[in-house]
């Protein structure tokens, strides 16, 4: 674990990175904040924002109408409960602006605790009643499908994303992937913009959970830290809430009866076998059949019944098909074996693709989770220049795995970076089932700020997980 000394996001570090962002002559930009800068004005007069309505209720600092306009601070939430376009849009302006214009502690003026409950507890409720695996149907003749992989925090790579494909409409679905945090340095922005949506439009935005939506995983890679620093003595509050909202997010998707999506992919059967018993009904025992040589593929009901709800998914004991479904990889080697390089979920080969996809009647698995690091060590499979890659093609479909975070990761400590781009891919009716990939490279300069992790002592990829604090920290 780090320490707090480790922890490079001091309040200094942070100021000074935050100053170099900010007007020069400006000492205080707290109490003053400047407009955006000419780099932005591309994003703030876009139509999205011509079209924001926005109260004249606050005291903010009067703008030429020929410069950029700031947005409308403190985000309130709307009246009546209910979510607007606009409403989400001014969102997603006031993040943007806030990431460039303000040091992170100044978060809670642009988006109160109060309008941050509000909004989280809407999407809990929302999210904790779908089930494991949502069924994504119900579309008309010009409908599309927009499907996302890892975004890690990458707030401007993500609202770059949503302008290009297409914000979420009546016509056009999204399914997210997971991994909202964690690494970049604005997982809780990006995530809560997710989230909007999500009530926004319920029922055209599926945001389905990463590994990294974990209590675990949110401890060393960042995104705990990164709420501190934002929330300050409300910090814990705020990080609460959203381990809770995360424990709600759905484990996969099936589109069009057709793709089957999940954060990391196959997953096992946990059949369980009752033992002999002579009589009387008590003491029903249950034979687990955990060893790497009973391993057989799990079915769509099992995945139905799995108990979600947990912090972190369990790597032993009964309740393993959601670490399996968000930790699980790719391998060129047939058969179903453990995952031991990560130390939870699975590998699985071409054969064991085939075989689920025939079972359920399926023609695509889009699967997230491994970044350019990570690909870099996994030989045989495709590396992730381009944001996706296709891991297996068999008789009755294919495998690809789908990365959407740009030039990743955020923070790195070697000057070579992978330069990755990011994707997205659209499907398109009537089957839904032939992938179109965009690839995207990521928005440039990023506003400089500090990371909230480690990174030089963090190990690259999420492999070699550390069970023992897992299980503290649990
Ligand atoms: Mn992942």
């Amino acid at each position: 674990m780090l320490s707090e000394s480790d922890c490079p996001n001091t309040n200094s570090t942070t100021t000074s990175a935050v100053t170099a962002a900010t007007d020069p002559n400006s000492p205080s930009p707290d109490l003053n904040p400047k407009p955006p800068s000419s780099s932005d004005d591309d994003f703030f007069s876009s139509a999205s924002f011509a079209s924001s309505s926005s109260s004249d209720d606050n005291n903010q600092t009067q703008i030429p109408p020929s410069s950029p306009t700031p947005p409308q601070i403190p985000i309130s939430y709307p009246s009546d409960g209910i979510l607007t376009r606009d409403w989400v849009m001014d969102l997603i302006i006031a993040f943007d602006w806030a990431s460039r214009n303000l040091p992170p502690s100044e978060l809670p003026s642009v988006l109160p605790v109060q309008v941050f409950d509000t909004l989280v507890l809407s999407a809990s409720k929302i999210l904790h009643k779908e089930p494991n695996c949502v069924s994504i149907e119900g579309f008309g003749p010009n409908s599309s499908v927009v499907v996302v992989g890892d975004v890690h925090g990458q707030l401007h790579d993500v609202i770059f994303l949503l302008r290009e494909a297409g914000f979420p409409a009546d016509d056009r679905f999204f399914v997210f992937n997971g991994d909202y945090v964690d690494r970049g340095a604005w997982g809780l922005e990006t995530f809560l913009l997710l989230l909007a949506w999500k009530v926004f439009m319920p029922h055209r935005v599926y945001l389905l959970r990463g590994n990294h939506e974990s209590k675990y995983c949110t401890s060393v890679y960042g995104f705990e830290k990164e709420v501190l620093a934002k929330y300050g003595d409300r910090g814990k509050h705020v990080y609460r809430k959203c381990l809770g909202c995360f424990e709600g997010l759905p484990l996969a998707s099936i589109i069009a009866d057709r793709v089957y999506t999940a954060h990391g992919g196959l997953f096992r059967s946990v059949t369980t076998t009752p033992l002999k018993r002579p009589k009387g009904k008590k003491n029903r025992k249950i034979i687990l059949s955990p060893e790497a040589n009973s391993l057989s593929l799990g079915s769509l009901e099992e995945l139905s019944k799995a108990r979600r709800s947990v912090l972190d998914p369990p790597w032993e004991g009964a309740n393993l098909i959601p670490g399996d479904v968000l930790w699980s990889d790719p391998s060129m080697n047939p058969g179903l074996s453990p995952n031991a390089e990560r130390g939870i979920g699975l590998l699985w080969g071409p054969d064991c693709t085939e075989a689920f996809l025939k079972k359920f009647n399926l023609k695509l698995i889009i699967r997230s989770h491994e970044g350019p690091d990570a690909r870099e060590k996994r030989s045989g499979l495709g590396g992730m220049d381009e944001g996706y890659t296709i891991d297996h093609v068999v008789e009755s479909g294919k495998l690809i795995t789908l990365f959407s975070a740009p030039d990743y990761p955020q923070f790195q400590a070697t000057e070579e970076r992978y330069k990755n781009k990011g994707a997205y891919i659209v499907l398109e009716p009537p089957y839904f089932d032939s992938p179109v990939f965009h690839s995207f490279k990521a928005i440039t300069p990023r506003p400089k700020v500090n990371p909230y992790y480690d990174y030089e002592d963090v190990i690259d990829s999420d492999e070699e997980l550390d069970l023992a604090s897992m299980v503290q920290s649990s």
